[in-house]
């Protein structure tokens, strides 16, 4: 079976127009300023779905709403990542206000027709392309 190891979260805002909650890592050095969705990895026994509440409340003080998964094609519905890992994502709202903490520089809220001129590191561009066609 495939690692999953990771769980990260499309997040959708309220308003009427379509934005999307965007976060520039600090680190690895690497991937230090490229913009992710938020999220992070599974700890032994949780359920990816709980790892990623608790990521999200950790990294962004907020917690979430989750709706439906953002599947890829893969047998299991995870989508690759770096490193050989395993990502499972989900659209979300945030419930109260995302802020940005330890981990990134920097946590926004973009706009739709913005997404494609932010630099995202590289396994996510796929995944914002599929969540985007749930929105
Ligand atoms: N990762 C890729 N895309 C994402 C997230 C949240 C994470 N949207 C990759 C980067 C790291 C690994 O997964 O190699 C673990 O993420 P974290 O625990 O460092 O956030
Ligand atoms: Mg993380």
């Amino acid at each position: 079976m495939k690692k999953l190891v990771v769980a990260a979260a499309f997040m959708r805002g309220e308003g009427a127009e379509a934005q999307v909650f965007a976060a520039a890592r600090a680190y690895p050095q690497e991937l230090r300023g490229l913009y992710e969705l938020p999220g992070g990895k599974v700890e032994p026994g949780e359920r990816p779905s709980d790892a990623l509440v608790r990521e999200i409340r950790e990294e962004l003080g907020c917690d979430i709403e989750l709706g439906q998964p953002v599947l890829s094609k893969d047998e299991d519905g995870a989508w690759p990542v770096l490193g050989g890992r395993r990502m499972l994502v989900w659209l979300a709202h945030p419930i109260g206000s995302p802020q940005v903490g330890n981990g990134h520089l920097e946590a926004r809220w973009v706009a739709a027709s913005d997404l494609h001129k932010i630099t995202w590191i590289e396994p996510d561009v796929p995944i914002v392309e599929a969540a985007f066609k749930l929105y």
